[in-house]
């Protein structure tokens, strides 16, 4: 059975033993730092602080939600002890197989206990963490749903976007260049209108997983999560907006974005996801808060984004993503696709992607490569692309530096595409290029599998082969394990 809320999905981690309780944690750095010292042990808990000071002891901070494999298995209803590559291939099969399902209109829900408008509403009653020590304020909005839809076709995007508080009524959003809420806004300001908006701070984990999917501009991030449910999510109508709220949210506002030129602030800085400050503290737009919401004992959720390799989804499951495209891209014999530093959410970014492959014919490895590049999960804000042999595990960043150490020669196996979709948040974009909103940059395909044409040829391994590896593993069992 699919989870109703994220409280029923923290409920179903702590049976498994899987929950940390902090108390008395200030959301001045210290949750952030907690949240960073835990996910950096191999093995970590989802971690749920109470008890902070400054605020009511029931507003809590859940976070670490699916960074382990553990829980990604938990919330999507896989098994939890499977190797990470096994995990992005039943990703893959599930996105596969997965039929949209829409959402579910209801009359009312938890999220409806409490509720404020005008003079009442006050963004800074929550815990907003300040995550990272440059952060530029409080982050209510890092595991959060932005809802947003096109003013001309009827239809509803969600998609995770960092939301600020700047202070009781005013929040920041940034969206990076091409994602659709920006694209949306931008035809609504087009159009002399504040672009309307709902977010949740806190839901059901596979509606926000979803949310953070590369899902084609037109579908639904609802019915998307629906059908990864098996069950549609159930909405109630924004009063304000007319926008679906998933129901059973923690807390949810709706509001409207004006056109930056009507009002704006300084968003930023803040620590994001390839493990830098490089956007930096910019004019963005703001969220006018119109109504608020949200449930008796409120839980924000949060996700900041943390140095690589921490991976918000605890597997790539972005990863899943480019290997079904491969597949739509007629790339044959694809054994495994893994993204390192990033790929949590495939158009979150994929700055590494590994790409291993039986090689049937000439150029092979350079079609797969140049496939998994041109993908939406594989486009926004990569950097390289690495295609490797099959006997090479993807997700084993020893193995494919050895691939790379000894099956290639440099100056025949790299190819550089240039003028690709980047953003302001990559650190390596020159300031020149961010002043002149140039915001391309390069690619490069590292052909790391042994030469097509004297493969045969190549010398051999000496690693113990399977065959040996399972016979002596058998006959001295005693002393291996
Ligand atoms: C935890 C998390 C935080 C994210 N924060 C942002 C953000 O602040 N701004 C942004 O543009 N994209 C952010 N992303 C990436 C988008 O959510 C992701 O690319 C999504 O697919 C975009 O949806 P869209 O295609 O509907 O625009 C984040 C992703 C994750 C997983
Ligand atoms: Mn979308």
């Amino acid at each position: 059975m699919p989870f109703n809320d994220l409280r029923e999905f923290i409920d179903a981690a702590r049976k498994i033993g899987d929950v940390e309780e902090i108390h008395g944690a200030t959301w001045d750095l210290e949750i952030g730092a907690l949240t960073e010292l835990f996910a950096n042990k191999a093995d970590h808990p989802l971690l749920l602080f109470d008890k902070i000071p400054g605020h009511p002891p029931s507003y809590r901070v859940a976070s670490n939600l699916v960074t382990h494999p553990r829980r990604i298995a938990l919330a999507s209803g896989m098994p939890p002890d499977l190797p990470r590559t096994e995990m992005v291939r039943r990703w893959r099969k599930s996105l596969q197989e997965m039929k949209p399902i829409p959402p579910k209109t209801v009359g009312e829900g938890p999220v409806l206990q409490n509720s404020k408008s005008g003079g009442e509403i006050d963004m800074t009653a929550f815990p907003a963490p300040r995550w990272h020590e440059l952060d530029g304020g409080r982050y209510l909005g890092t595991a959060c749903c932005v809802i947003t839809t096109d003013p001309d076709e009827p239809w509803v995007n969600v998609g995770i976007y960092r939301v600020q508080v700047h202070d009781r009524d005013r929040l920041g959003l940034y969206i990076s260049p091409g994602h659709h809420a920006r694209i949306m806004r931008e035809k609504y300001w087009a159009q002399g209108k504040a672009c309307p908006v709902a977010v949740t701070f806190g839901q059901e984990p596979l509606t926000w997983l979803a949310a953070g999917q590369s899902v084609p501009y037109g579908v639904s991030e609802f019915d998307y999560a629906g059908g990864l449910r098996g069950a549609p999510v159930e909405v109630i109508k924004g009063e304000r907006t007319g926008l679906p709220i998933p129901a059973a949210a923690e807390i949810a506002i709706e509001g409207v974005v004006p056109p930056p030129e009507e009002e704006n602030r300084v968003e930023g800085p803040f620590g994001e996801w390839p493990g830098y400050y490089a956007h930096g503290a910019r004019i963005e737009p703001v969220i006018r808060v119109q109504a608020l919401y949200f449930r008796n004992d409120p839980i924000v959720a949060g996700a900041p984004p943390m140095k690589p390799p921490i991976l918000t989804f605890g597997i790539p499951i972005g990863a899943a993503a480019i290997w079904n495209y491969l597949e739509k891209a007629d790339v044959p014999d694809v054994r495994g696709v893994w993204s390192f530093a990033g790929g949590s959410a495939p158009g979150g970014g994929a700055p590494f992607i590994v790409v291993s492959i039986k090689q049937r014919y000439h150029g092979h490895s350079q079609q797969a490569a140049l496939a998994a590049l041109a993908c939406r999960a594989g486009n926004y804000h990569g950097r390289y692309v690495v295609v490797v042999d099959e006997d090479i595990d993807p997700a084993d960043m020893g193995e494919v530096l050895w691939a790379i150490a000894t099956r290639c020669d440099p100056k025949s196996a790299l190819t550089i595409v240039d003028n690709c979709w980047s953003t302001p948040l990559d650190p390596a974009m020159t300031p020149e290029k961010r002043d002149a909103n140039d915001l391309t940059n390069s690619r490069a395909i590292l052909n790391a599998c042994r030469p097509y044409f004297w493969k045969d040829r190549y010398p051999p391994v000496n690693a113990l082969s399977p065959e040996l590896k399972k016979k002596f593993t058998e006959k001295w069992k005693d002393i291996l394990t």
